[in-house]
Parts: C-alpha cells; sequence; structure tokens
C-alpha cells in the first residue's frame, strides 16, 4: 500500500492546505532533534547549559539546541512571522518573514530533563494568525489568543519510535517516522480518546500540597474508575499513552506552584486542542482550556485531559 506522508495533512480540512508547509517544517526539526538526541552523550550536548530559562529553570545544552533548530525550521517555511518559545523569554521574530500570516508557540524539548536517565521526551506546537495588522512587526499580544483560534497544534515523542501527532482541526492523526524512507507515515489515522479505561496520569506525591480540593474528588474518581496509574514525568509520553488508552492526565495547582506547572500556551493549549479533536475533555480551572483568554507568554495553568468521565470527577 502506497504509504502517507505528511503530505496528505494539505487534504485535512479547510486549513490543512496552509498548515502542511508548517507542519512538514516541524518534522524536519524533529528528525534534527532525534538525531541530535541518540548521539548526544557522545557530543556532550547533555548536561546544564550553565543559563537558566525564563522559568527559572535549568537549561540543558539540548534544550538550547533544539529551540535554535525549531526557530530554523520555522524560518525555512517561510510562512511563519514569530515563534515563542519556552527557551525564550521574549517573541523570536524572523525578520525576514516579519510580513508572514502565522506564529508558531513550542516547547522545544519537554521533558528534558528526563534525558539524563534515557527517558521519553517531546516537542509541543501550536500554530496561531497574527493579530496585528501585517505591514507591522508581529508582537506578543499576536501570541495571547485563547485555544479556540488555534488553527494546528500537535506534539513529536521521541520515544523508542519518533512519532508525530498533530490536527489542523479535523481530527487528529500520528505520523512515524520510517527509517527507510526517511519521512514520516501516517501510521495511527483519525486517533480517538477512548471514552473510559485507560489510567490515571499525575505526580501523587503532590497530592497532599494540591488546591481547590481536588484530593477528595481524586479519591472518588480512582474508587469510581478502578483506573490504573501510569506516570513517566514527561508530558508528552503521558499525554500520548492518554490519547491512545484513555484516563486522565493532571498536573493540579498545588501550595508551591499555585497555578499549576505546565504553561498555556506551549503546553495546555496544544494539548488540550489534540484531546477535544479526538472527542476528550480539556479542563482547567472552572472552565475548558480553551476558553482561557492568555495574559502572558509564559502563564501556567492547571490542566485535566483525557476521557471525559474521569475529567469531569475531578475538573
Ligand atoms: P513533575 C517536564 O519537566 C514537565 O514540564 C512536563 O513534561 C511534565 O508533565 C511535568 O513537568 C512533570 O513535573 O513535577 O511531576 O516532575
Amino acid at each position: 500500500m502506497m504509504s502517507t506522508t505528511l503530505s496528505c495533512i494539505a487534504q485535512q480540512g479547510k486549513h490543512g492546505a496552509a498548515m502542511m508547509p508548517i507542519i512538514q517544517g516541524v518534522g524536519r526539526a524533529a528528525t534534527e532533534i532525534a538525531y541530535l538526541l541518540r548521539g548526544a552523550v557522545f557530543r556532550g550536548a547533555l548536561g546544564a547549559a550553565g543559563g537558566e530559562n525564563v522559568q527559572g529553570e535549568q537549561q540543558q545544552k539540548i534544550d538550547v539546541l533544539s529551540d535554535e533548530i525549531f526557530l530554523e525550521e520555522m524560518r525555512s517555511t517561510g510562512f511563519v512571522c514569530a515563534v515563542g518559545s519556552e527557551e525564550q523569554e521574549e517573541l523570536q521574530v524572523i525578520e525576514e518573514y516579519a510580513d508572514a500570516e502565522y506564529l508558531v508557540l513550542v516547547d522545544p524539548l519537554d521533558g528534558s530533563s528526563n534525558l539524563d536517565i534515557d527517558g521519553p521526551v517531546g516537542t509541543i506546537f501550536s500554530v496561531v494568525r497574527r493579530i496585528s495588522d501585517r505591514s507591522q512587526r508581529p508582537v506578543e499580544s499576536d501570541t495571547l489568543q485563547a485555544g479556540r483560534n488555534v488553527i494546528a497544534a500537535g506534539y513529536v515523542l521521541y520515544g523508542p519510535a519518533t512519532m508525530l501527532v498533530c490536527s489542523v482541526g479535523a481530527g487528529v492523526h500520528g505520523f512515524t517516522y520510517n527509517p527507510n524512507s526517511a519521512r514520516f507515515e501516517l501510521s495511527h489515522p483519525d486517533m480517538r480518546m477512548p471514552a473510559s479505561g485507560g489510567y490515571y496520569s499525575v505526580n501523587e506525591a503532590n497530592a497532599d500540597k494540591w488546591l481547590d480540593g481536588l484530593k477528595d474528588k481524586f479519591v472518588m474518581m480512582k474508587q469510581r474508575t478502578g483506573l490504573g496509574m501510569r506516570y513517566v514525568g514527561s508530558m508528552v509520553a503521558d499525554m500520548h499513552r492518554t490519547l491512545l488508552k484513555g484516563g486522565v492526565f493532571l498536573y493540579p495547582a498545588d501550595e508551591k506552584n499555585p497555578n499549576g506547572k505546565l504553561r498555556l500556551l506551549y503546553e495546555a493549549i496544544p494539548m488540550g486542542f489534540l484531546v477535544v479533536q479526538a472527542g476528550g475533555k480539556a479542563m482547567s480551572r472552572g472552565g475548558s482550556v480553551l476558553d482561557i483568554q492568555p495574559e502572558g507568554l509564559h502563564q501556567r495553568v492547571p490542566v485535566y485531559l483525557g476521557s471525559a468521565d474521569a475529567v469531569d470527577m475531578l475538573a
């Protein structure tokens, strides 16, 4: 059977044709990052880069390299005017394409603290259309759009295989990198969130510090659903399992992180967009993740993502 590559995105929904070049750019960046990861330990690319990112977290050398690779591949599409990245405090304007129509939000290498144990990591991205006039340079407020405005979103999972899972608003489709053809090929068409079953996925060590009365609801959810527990500590790996097997992934607010730990623009919104496109539910404090009006590039929110029945018991 003829393999189906990322180019098939062009036929998906009303945004597919416009989004295909950008998602192909994500695929090129993913291929380069996957190569970097495989040999990182031999090139001294693991370990701290010496700096801190805007979150005050130790930047790993490979975080910085992944961010540079992603920005370069977005530049090479010619359709992206700016990138908002976890690794950069400010919006990164792509000067030669400052009049282009789209902006990309990205966590270039999420979960990189797992690299020293050779654990799975990921890239998370979303695409929005600019609000500002194209004759002007793009500004940070172009990125501050609710998830309902997202045109495309997805993630790359660097695991035993490298997968690119994405949506342009016409369902969720998974592509796996085929080393024989050196291309991403469609392996998981039309991914749907199972309505029940699966696992709950949370750092339960924080339970005594959770806010919003969550602990009692959490105990009730476990009793009523009988779900097993899986937690990798790498959002892309935990969310990929949740999408495939069902259940709920949550990072609640707690005394240490009163707004949760995960970032709205480049973690909660892209993952929430995918979950909703796959028939699941994406909630934050008191409402849908996709209805939150962002106030800052690196804003954090609590998240409850997964099968509707489990999410409804918690959020
Ligand atoms: P904790 C990785 O650092 C990350 O940002 C997400 O990928 C992951 O879901 C979360 O943090 C894990 O956080 O506090 O459980 O180690």
